[in-house]
């Protein structure tokens, strides 16, 4: 590794445990392959409340792996509750993962399909800890909701992000993005698979409490190729296969709120 994480040959996943042990001792990992079959159906989950707030959006973000849009986290603007979680969970960012090609991507694997891309909306728990850094270091800390991106009809939630890209192409470059609405960019049905589990990246920390939706939404192969203009740490590293591949369940349980 040496020079820090990434997802290149020297550096990416298989390399992570160098630094960050856990990455094979824990016991809760994250992305996972989930199995519709050997998941449960539990009565008792809650449909998911989003109550989001497009003034909030701040910035568009080249973090050097990914693609962030970041929120105004300081009150109760943008709450997810309901589903598994307990209390309200405020959104902070989100990000995405994507391949190389269209045939892969995702970080969770659904029924041995691997997505083109997989957005992660990030939500810390406001009720219990002070600050977004303390949650992430909880057990119970973060909630991600993750969403699936097939390449099929174009997205036209997904447009005004897409033409924001060109201006950050390098690393740790950043644009002031405002008035964006995430819940544009869900699907119409909400069913979901909850587990939990950890950050995908670096320090991967044991606090997510996962909800991956059922439901893909869709781009167009055109708006999937422009992700790939971004860069990793030059013009000749294109931004591409930032995924971490499934892990283990270990002794983990996986529910679903739908039959
Ligand atoms: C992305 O995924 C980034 C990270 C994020 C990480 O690489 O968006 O965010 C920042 C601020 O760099 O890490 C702590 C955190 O949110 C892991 O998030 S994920 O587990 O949802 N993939
Ligand atoms: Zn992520």
């Amino acid at each position: 590794a040496g020079c820090g994480w990434g997802y290149g040959s020297k550096n990416g996943p298989s390399h992570w445990h160098e630094q960050f042990p856990i990455a094979k001792e824990g016991s809760r990992q994250s992305p996972i392959e989930l199995k519709n079959a050997e998941t449960k159906y539990d009565s008792s989950l809650k449909p998911l409340t989003l109550s989001y707030d497009a003034s909030s959006a701040k910035s568009l973000t080249n973090t050097g792996s990914s693609v962030q849009v970041d929120y105004e986290d300081g009150t109760d603007r943008l709450v997810l509750t309901g589903g598994p979680l307990c209390g309200k969970y405020r959104l902070r960012q989100f990000h995405f993962h994507w391949g190389a090609c269209d045939d892969h991507g995702s970080e969770h694997i659904l029924d041995g399909t691997s997505y083109s891309a997989e957005l992660h909306l990030v939500h810390w728990n406001a009720e219990k800890y002070c600050d977004f850094a303390e949650a992430a270091k909880a057990p119970d800390g973060l909630a991600v909701i993750g969403v699936f991106l097939k390449v099929c009809n174009e997205n036209p939630a997904l447009q005004k992000m897409l033409s924001s890209l060109d201006c950050i192409k390098k690393k740790g470059s950043k644009v002031e993005f405002t008035d964006f609405a995430p819940c544009a960019l869900l699907p119409p049905c909400l069913n979901y698979y909850t587990y939990l589990g950890s950050l995908t990246t670096p320090p991967l920390f044991e606090s997510v409490i996962w909800i991956v939706l059922k439901e893909p939404i869709t781009l167009s192969s055109e708006q999937m190729t422009k992700f790939r203009t971004l860069e990793f740490t030059g013009p000749d590293d294109p931004m591409q296969d930032n995924y971490r591949p499934p892990q283990p369940l270990k002794c983990r349980e996986i529910r679903k709120n739908f039959q």
